[in-house]
């Protein structure tokens, strides 16, 4: 097996969330997600390739999965026992701000010696914060696409240099200096960074261990296997970190970067060799121009992938999109998130389309027989009210009515949370578009974590709804949109009345929070323990419906051809 150059660990949001009370509610009821956030970022199978092929031994530990799975699981015994020459930890999700920081804690503890070095979206845009207060972190290495860096970093800390050279590094030098080189790695080429999902099954077999591998709890039962098209983007969606704006001014990107379909396509026969799963081509494809998305469409159809193809579309689709899209594969899926029916707060949010291009889309889509579109809406996006976001689930009711038979139209809402993302043009310029920031630094978002509910831990308010509001605005419509899905047929009646009585529930207990804050420490301590159950009851019954996220189809994960294949090349590779 050897000793690994490099371990890279995916932390929990919060590193305690299994001793320490707190409802965190649906923040994470679009994604797969649970609200612990265990999926790693994509970028380590990047960096796993990368640096494999360049011949440094990696690793990948997810503690956040290990910890799911079992509640005995011992961080600190696991993390003392490995010893490689550097340790990796993502910091990309502002809601890993307490997990990521508290794990780096606990390795410099063990391991004073090795370098940590911390990357991701969120690690770049609090770079100088995190190399000033928190003396466990000794590398944040900035930037969308830190691969190339990163092998330059291991090389210096192998021959025990300074890494004066390396670029996007942010380090302190031997005599204590900060130091900030060049953003300057912001390839215009994605071709060298590939998703392999080989990769990820090569460490499955060398480390014998599926589980620390595992993108995220869920994986087996439903795999979400999803390849980048893209770095950066094209529009400016006024709360979103990745956006135009954000990469500009915060990622040195100016313009998004592609991969070319020539590579988009191996990546995806990849894929379709390992897994049956659905295959989501993250980033809407019409990005990288008209040709780009017919070039990866065509080359689809070519090869025969039978997987179906999910596809993401930031705004509306043309007939002849949606034409090529079916006649490129067998069965394909769509998601579309106009966040609200009205056109003037969708306008305000950034996406200046209307709610009757939507509907052509969604109606031109089921004619194609598209086997599942989803549709999000989103509570916290300006100009939007109580009274707007709940009429966003009656515009639902009208779409299903006129679009939803056959149940392959799905209509989800949630709010925006944990976090208004930072680098998002609502971030930096709130009261430009009516936000009210409560908390601005890394540290605090840090200890927005720890509190015992979603709300507390939400990091805005609007001109329009304040926290509560946003709460309640997303219990009500949550609870509607379920009697909604009921009423069509869209959901099982028994599934719904689960997810009903478990929606009630977590809104009782958080009024019952609100009460039990105002308590002293001991009466507090007592009030959150007897709340204890009722959280575990209502998360499990509310966790039903993201049931509904699934692929149409059941997918399994055919996982004996996969292995079969990666044994025989990893054996090959020794
Ligand atoms: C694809 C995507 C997803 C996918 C995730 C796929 C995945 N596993 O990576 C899905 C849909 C599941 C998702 C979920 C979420 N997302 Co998202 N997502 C995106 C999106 C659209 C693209 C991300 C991207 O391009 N990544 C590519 C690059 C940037 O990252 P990468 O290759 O994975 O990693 C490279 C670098 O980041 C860095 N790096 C990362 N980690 C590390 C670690 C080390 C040690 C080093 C050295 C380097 C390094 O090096 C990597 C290799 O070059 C962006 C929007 C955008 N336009 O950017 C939002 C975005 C990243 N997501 C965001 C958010 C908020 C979330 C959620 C928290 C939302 C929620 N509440 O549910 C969840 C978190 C999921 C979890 N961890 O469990 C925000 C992040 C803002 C912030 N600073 O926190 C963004 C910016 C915009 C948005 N609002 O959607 N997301
Ligand atoms: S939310 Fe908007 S700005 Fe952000 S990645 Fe999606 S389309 Fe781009």
């Amino acid at each position: 097996m050897g000793r690994p150059d490099l371990v890279l660990l995916h932390a929990p949001s919060v590193y305690d969330f299994r001793r320490r009370f707190a409802m965190y509610g649906p923040i994470s009821d679009v994604i797969p997600s649970t609200p612990i956030f265990e999926m790693y970022p994509l970028g380590f199978v990047s960096i796993v390739g990368y640096l494999e092929a360049r011949g440094y031994n990696t690793r990948i530990v997810n503690l956040a999965v290990k910890m799911l799975r079992d509640r005995e699981f011992d961080v600190e015994r696991t993390i003392s026992k490995l010893d490689p020459l550097a340790f990796g930890i993502d910091l990309h999700w502002m809601v890993h701000a307490s997990g990521s920081l508290d794990i780096a804690e606990i390795v410099k503890r063990y391991h004073p010696e090795t370098p940590i070095i911390v990357g991701g979206l969120s690690a770049t845009y609090y770079h100088e914060e995190i190399i000033k207060g928190f003396p466990q972190v000794d590398y944040i290495l900035r930037g969308d696409s830190t691969e190339r860096p990163l092998l330059h970093l291991l090389e210096d800390i192998e021959a025990g240099r300074e890494p004066e050279g390396v670029e996007n590094l942010t380090w302190r030098s031997g005599d204590g200096r900060i130091r900030v080189n060049p953003l300057s790695h912001v390839p215009e080429s994605l071709d060298d960074l590939g998703l392999d999902y080989g990769d990820m099954v090569s460490l499955v077999v060398r480390h014998r261990s599926l589980e620390e591998n595992l993108p995220y709890e869920g994986f087996m039962d439903y795999p979400f296997t999803a390849l980048l098209t893209c770095k950066g983007c094209l529009y400016n969606c006024v709360t979103c970190g990745g956006s135009r704006f954000a990469y500009r001014k915060f990622f040195n990107r100016d313009k998004p970067a592609f991969k070319s379909p020539e590579r988009l396509l191996e990546e995806v026969l990849a894929v379709s060799e390992y897994f049956d799963a659905p295959i989501f081509l993250l980033g809407d494809l019409r990005q990288g121009g008209e040709r780009y998305a017919e070039m990866i469409l065509r080359g689809i159809g070519r090869e025969g992938v039978d997987n179906t193809l999910t596809l993401e579309l930031f705004t509306p689709a043309s007939r002849s999109f949606l034409e090529a899209i079916a006649g490129s594969c067998e069965r394909f899926a769509l998601e579309i998130s106009p966040e609200t029916h009205d056109d003037a707060v969708r306008r305000l949010q950034g996406r200046p389309y209307s709610s009757s291009e939507l509907e052509r889309t969604v109606e031109e889509a089921m004619r194609l027989d598209c086997e599942k579109f989803d549709v999000f809406f989103m509570v916290g996006i300006p100009g939007q009210t109580v009274d707007s976001t709940l009429e966003s689930v009656e515009y639902s009711k009208r779409l299903l009515e006129r679009f939803g038979r056959g149940g392959r139209l799905h209509t989800f809402i949630a709010p925006m949370a944990p976090f208004l993302d930072p680098g998002s043009l609502a971030f930096e310029y709130p009261a430009r578009h009516g936000y009210r920031r409560l908390y601005s630094s890394l540290r605090e978002h840090r200890d927005a974590l720890l509190q015992p509910c979603w709300k507390l831990i939400l990091n805005y308010e609007t001109r329009w709804m304040t926290r509560d509001q946003i709460a309640e605005a997303t219990y009500k419509a949550m609870m509607r949109m379920n009697e909604v899905k009921m009423e069509m047929g869209v959901i099982e009646r028994e599934v719904g009345e689960r997810v009903a009585e478990g929606l009630a529930l977590a809104w009782e207990i958080m009024c019952r929070i609100d009460a039990v804050n105002t308590l002293d420490e001991e009466d507090s301590k007592k009030a959150y323990e007897e709340l204890r159950l009722k959280v575990e009851r209502s998360a499990k019954w509310t966790e039903y419906s993201k049931r509904e996220l699934r692929p149409q189809a059941r997918a399994g994960v055919r996982l004996r051809g996969a292995l079969k294949h990666l044994i025989r090349t990893h054996l090959r590779r020794r």
